[in-house]
């Protein structure tokens, strides 16, 4: 059974560019009442595609330049360069500079990606991390998270209720258990004894949200349409060792007990020491079949830029929607890179994307080019 869910107005003070990513998927719903089925469709998909192609080229010129300056610096090593840090979307402003602070009064890139994800998820504003994350369609806030550092150790939680800091939930699962990943009950269990704050996750924003939608929930085999903004964020400390974590209410109104990318280690996060990191945003069940950031790290280990493997990991998502004839008119995909030079890149299948990058130099939210406008 699939779940469709809909957009209710956002009074987050990073709005706008929050309802950017929104009326994209609102041009997806409208998509999808064309798009399946019609004869034809696929022509004029591949249209589409063909036109976009060309809109991504300039795009991509435009993050090669990007590439470039953040490369010249990244040139030297990453120890001439200092931390760094990237995040997805526009609140990641703040906690990539939160992070980049604290690397450089010495914390780790693991201390520093946690700190920084954390000041997300404790604010009842951002609907979609942590405290104040939309609930499931039962009116249950449930949180996913992962995190993994440069050596390949990992941890995750997944379905979690009454815990704000699941990225801390997830490191505690890493450092303190044999286990990689603990769900549902047995996540709550392990805060509990760890000594994490249990306590309500829905705020009043939320529940009205999820009140209106119930007036009209409907269940269709179709594409949903999310409500989401996932934070994933990578860091580089000045002694080259990079981490990340993820961290997500994941999609709003889904089914009880369903889990997306945003916990799965090689899907929503993945981190090589040795080369890079990428992290995830959107729809996490096409993320997940393609092991996305796996993916990206893997291009990257064989010689792409962060930029060229981010666009190749959504083309490859793309192409499977292709094979599988399935229409992606409403649905996006986000993933951000970063590798050991500093180098760093983000790509959508939409658009509507953008993510924050902290450098020596400055903090800037940019625009990710993208596949299909
Ligand atoms: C999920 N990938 O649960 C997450 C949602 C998300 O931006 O990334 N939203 O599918």
């Amino acid at each position: 059974m699939w779940l469709r869910t809909f957009y209710f107005p956002n009074p987050n003070p990073f709005a706008v560019n929050r309802s950017d990513f929104l009326k994209t998927l609102g041009l997806g719903a409208l998509g999808s009442l064309i798009g399946p089925g019609a004869s034809g469709a696929a022509g004029a998909r591949n249209q589409q595609l063909e036109a976009s192609n060309g809109a991504a080229g300039a795009l991509g010129a435009r993050n090669q330049q990007l590439e470039a300056s953040n490369g010249a610096a990244g040139a030297a090593g990453a120890g001439a360069l200092g931390a760094m840090s990237i995040g997805t979307w526009p609140f990641a402003e703040h906690t990539t500079r939160a992070a980049l602070e604290a690397m450089r009064k010495g914390s780790s890139a693991l201390d520093a990606v946690e700190l920084g994800v954390k000041i997300c998820e404790a604010d009842p504003r951002e609907r979609s991390v942590g405290l104040g994350g939309r609930p499931d369609r039962d009116g249950r806030v449930t949180l996913d998270a992962c995190i993994m550092d440069h050596l390949g150790n990992i941890g995750a939680v997944a379905a979690c209720e009454q815990v704000v800091h699941v990225s801390s939930l997830a490191r505690a699962v890493m450092e303190r258990t044999p286990h990689v990943m603990l769900v549902g009950d047995g996540a709550t269990q392990f805060a509990r004894e760890q000594g994490f704050p249990l306590q309500n996750l829905l705020v009043p924003e939320s529940e009205a949200e999820w009140k209106k939608w119930l007036e009209k929930a409907e269940y269709q085999p179709i594409p949903n349409i999310e409500n989401h903004d996932t934070i994933g964020q990578l860091t580089l400390d000045a002694e080259g060792r990079l981490a990340g974590c993820c961290t997500t209410s994941g999609m709003a109104f889904k089914m009880h007990g369903r889990v997306g990318d945003s916990p799965i280690i090689g899907a929503g996060l993945y981190v090589d020491g040795e080369v890079g990191a990428a992290t995830a945003t959107g729809h996490g069940e096409e993320v997940v079949r393609t092991v996305g950031s796996f993916r990206v790290v893997a291009a990257m280990k064989a010689g792409k830029s962060p930029q060229q493997a981010c666009e190749d990991a959504v083309r490859e998502i793309h192409q499977l929607f292709v094979r599988r004839d399935k229409p992606w008119a409403d649905t996006q995909i986000g993933f951000i890179a970063m590798d050991l030079k500093g180098h760093v890149g983000g790509f959508a299948l939409r658009p509507g994307f953008s993510y924050a990058v902290a450098t020596k130099d400055r903090v800037e939210v940019l625009p990710a080019p993208f596949m299909i406008a």
